[in-house]
């Protein structure tokens, strides 16, 4: 029983670890003008190198993108990303460390 429990934290810590290491970034995004663009943004998004998650929002004129565990966000292909598909990307910014 002991043993098990000791198996259980083992596998906790790195779990914990992912958790505190991913990086969530917010980019500010013009030239949407419907819920379809925030969609079509954030399917190009979620292809790039690195990417966990992505959620853009029309109404809010942003993307969040959560990051892999480890990665960091490259902004030149966010904006890259966000560019070809006829976007303009705004301000990027690390939000948290999660
Ligand atoms: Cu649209």
């Amino acid at each position: 029983m002991k043993r098990l429990t000791l198996s259980l934290l083992l596998l906790c810590i790195p779990l914990l670890g992912i958790a505190e290491s991913q990086e969530v970034v917010e980019v500010e995004i013009s030239g949407m003008f419907c819920e379809s663009c925030a969609h079509t943004i954030e399917e190009n998004l979620s292809k790039l190198h690195g990417v966990a998650e992505v959620d853009v929002s029309f109404k809010e004129k942003k993307g969040h993108l959560i990051m892999d565990h480890d990665q960091r966000a490259n902004f030149e292909d966010i904006r890259k990303n966000i560019r070809d598909k006829g976007y303009t990307p705004g301000e990027i910014k690390v939000t948290a460390q999660e």
